[in-house]
């Protein structure tokens, strides 16, 4: 008879690598941070199982009710730590002229200096989890490994459904010399002997730091999505952005979607767009009626690594394993996909709780429940909302969903090699100005209309609404470096390619003299991407304008839909008054960067203002 058992748990205080240089950090840190106990992540379902119990009991977790929502959790956070904290974001380059006048700045051995204070001690009385991370399919020649200390189970059962993780991780680790970004996180909230636990734990101080050079990332005070799911916007981003420069390939925030025609071929596209712009909405897009045969992709919804192969053709991979989206908005109508995505096994934070156990958010149902309770706990009705304006999702909600559901997933999603990128897209929200879409002429004047672009604020939070806010590449939190040598990289990649893909913009938000939108966007974006498909195989026809080519009204396919020539010419309108006053607008940011910024930026600048 066998002497072990099946229901014999593993310790988790065992280490699960053989790594030397990784033991020696992991003694190190919980040295400085004290943990009551360490678990090594193996990354299994039962161990996600066990710690989402744990967090039910704790309160931090509610199991929704298992016949609705299957294998799906609730949380709401500290009211305080609600979104990311871009005031305490650093990048902590040795000169503070590589973190460029975009990022905050402090000096390395300053900020190694409070980040040691801060940590001292901070994990007392909790689990240090010791989570190794591999940004893109295990084992792919693209992808990157990290490992984060964390003192929040929350975090850990979000990494499993975002990155791959656990021991096939330690594996890859322990096979070769494979360079591992340390990620330190805790939610700096130490427990004293026998002191009670709150359900969201964090601190009002709160540092998320990079340091590009070593490639470290140190996070402290939050325990919420980007400023806590260390693999995405830290590593994915802001040091794979310092990596893939040294390295020469791209680490970009950009959702890439695979277009599949009728004859069975597929073009993979990459898309740039500021926040508050649909990103998921057009990663999931649902073809419209009329467009038989044509079918959209997904491979990504928010990042994408970008590399030349060997014959100088970029391929792309999404470095996630998940989705981690806002809520609100998000429906049947508007992302069918999403919600098919979300329907099961995943994690809801701060939205809105219904009395069946059920969640609900702003924009979710044409009705809304009788009642709920909100992102605070407090009671919600329709009434009360329509009295105070209280919201039962907060804005900045989430669902943490793992892609593999998602009904358009792409079979090449997790291709180790990548999938061929065609064409590149940036896009903004302006109500003016921007025609619905537009092509650059060639690589270099496609840089410029990405460095350039910029969108409409629409939430009051920062700064002033409808003002246009530069974003150049959707970048602007996320470069991990001078933005001035971030457009230079860019325009050096034409260098190693043998044909670039094809850059265009686009504007599903323009609005006419009354202020209503003239494109209805949604599935009919599904009009443009066909012409962007067929412009980047050279097959479609444009006339030529002062800012790029367009396509004339009969250059779209119309099947299914009136749209006609005057609201499109309206839609497409290129307004010489308005570009004068939009290149005026380009200055604004090109002068925080000029003693960075290429000469072909300005000279780009240049050629526009004399076409105009
Ligand atoms: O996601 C959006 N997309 C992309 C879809 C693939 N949104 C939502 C943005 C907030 C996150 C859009 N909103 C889009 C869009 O294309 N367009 C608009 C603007 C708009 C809103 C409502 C209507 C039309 C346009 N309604 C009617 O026409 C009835
Ligand atoms: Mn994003």
């Amino acid at each position: 008879m066998s002497t072990t058992t099946k229901s014999e748990k593993r310790d988790p205080a065992v280490p699960l690598s053989r790594n030397k240089h990784l033991q020696r950090w992991v003694d190190k840190m919980a040295q400085l941070t004290q943990p009551a106990a360490i678990h090594w992540v193996d990354g299994s379902r039962e161990e996600y199982d066990d710690l989402c119990e744990q967090m039910v009991a704790a309160g931090t977790f509610i199991r929704l009710n298992q016949d609705l929502w299957p294998g799906c959790f609730y949380a709401r956070s500290d009211a305080s730590d609600v979104a990311r904290v871009e005031d305490r974001t650093f990048i902590c380059s040795l000169a503070k002229d590589n973190a460029g006048p975009t990022n905050n700045w402090e000096p390395p051995a300053e900020m190694r200096r409070t980040l040691k204070r801060l940590f001292h001690g901070c994990m007392k009385g909790r689990t240090m989890y010791v989570l190794p991370f591999s940004m893109g399919p295990i084992g792919s020649p693209m992808s990157q490994i990290g490992v984060q200390l964390t003192d929040s189970p929350y975090v850990v059962v979000n990494m499993r459904i975002m990155a791959r993780i656990g021991v096939p991780v330690f594996a890859e680790i322990d096979k070769d010399f494979k360079r591992v970004v340390p990620c330190m996180h805790s939610v700096g909230m130490p427990l004293a002997d026998g002191q009670k636990d709150v359900v969201w734990p964090c601190n009002k101080e709160k540092y998320i730091v990079h340091f590009p050079e070593t490639r470290e990332i140190w996070s402290f005070g939050s325990g919420y999505g980007g400023n806590a799911l260390l693999g995405k916007k830290c590593f994915a981003l802001r040091i794979a952005s310092n990596i893939a420069r040294d390295e020469g390939w791209m680490a970009e925030h950009m959702l890439i979607v695979g277009v599949e025609n009728p004859a069975g071929e597929k073009t993979y596209v990459a898309a740039a767009f500021p926040s508050a712009c649909g990103k998921t909405n057009f990663a999931m897009l649902v073809p419209p009626e009329g467009f038989e045969g044509w079918k959209v992709w997904t491979v990504g919804d928010d990042i994408a690594w970008i590399k030349p192969d060997k014959d100088g053709q970029l391929r792309a991979i999404n470095p996630e394993a998940g989705f981690f989206g806002v809520a609100p908005g998000t429906s049947h109508q508007t992302n069918p996909n999403a919600m098919a995505s979300l329907a099961r096994n995943t994690i809801f934070t701060n939205v809105g709780l219904t009395p069946e156990g059920g969640v609900w958010w702003e924009g979710m149902t044409n009705a809304p429940p009788a009642e709920c309770l909100d992102w605070q706990g407090k009671k919600w009705t329709p009434e009360i909302a329509k009295e105070t304006g209280a919201k039962a999702a907060h804005p900045n909600a989430r669902f943490t969903a793992p892609a593999s559901q998602c009904p358009t997933i792409d079979p090449a999603w997790e291709n180790p090699d990548g999938v061929p990128i065609s064409a590149i897209i940036f896009g903004g929200r302006r109500a003016t100005t921007m025609p619905l879409v537009f092509q650059a002429f060639n690589w270099s004047s496609g840089v410029y209309i990405g460095a350039t672009m910029g969108s409409e604020m629409t939430a009051a939070a920062v700064g002033t609404v409808g003002k246009v806010r530069r974003d150049p590449m959707a970048m602007l939190p996320f470069c991990g470096y001078h933005m001035g040598d971030y457009f230079r990289h860019w325009l050096k990649m034409q260098r190693n390619l043998s044909e670039t893909p094809r850059i265009f913009h686009v504007n599903w938000f323009r609005k006419d003299k009354d202020g209503r939108f003239i494109w209805p966007g949604f599935r009919e974006n599904m009009r443009v991407l066909k012409w962007i498909v067929d412009r980047a195989h050279g097959r479609a026809k444009a006339k030529e304008t002062p800012i790029g080519w367009m396509p004339r009204h009969e250059d779209i396919e119309w099947t299914g839909m009136g749209f006609d020539k005057a609201s499109f010419d309206e839609l497409q309108r290129f307004d010489p008054q308005a570009w004068r006053q939009e290149v005026i607008g380009h200055e604004e940011l090109f002068l925080d960067l000029h003693d960075h910024l290429p000469p072909e930026i300005i000279y780009e600048r240049e050629l526009l203002i004399a076409r105009i």
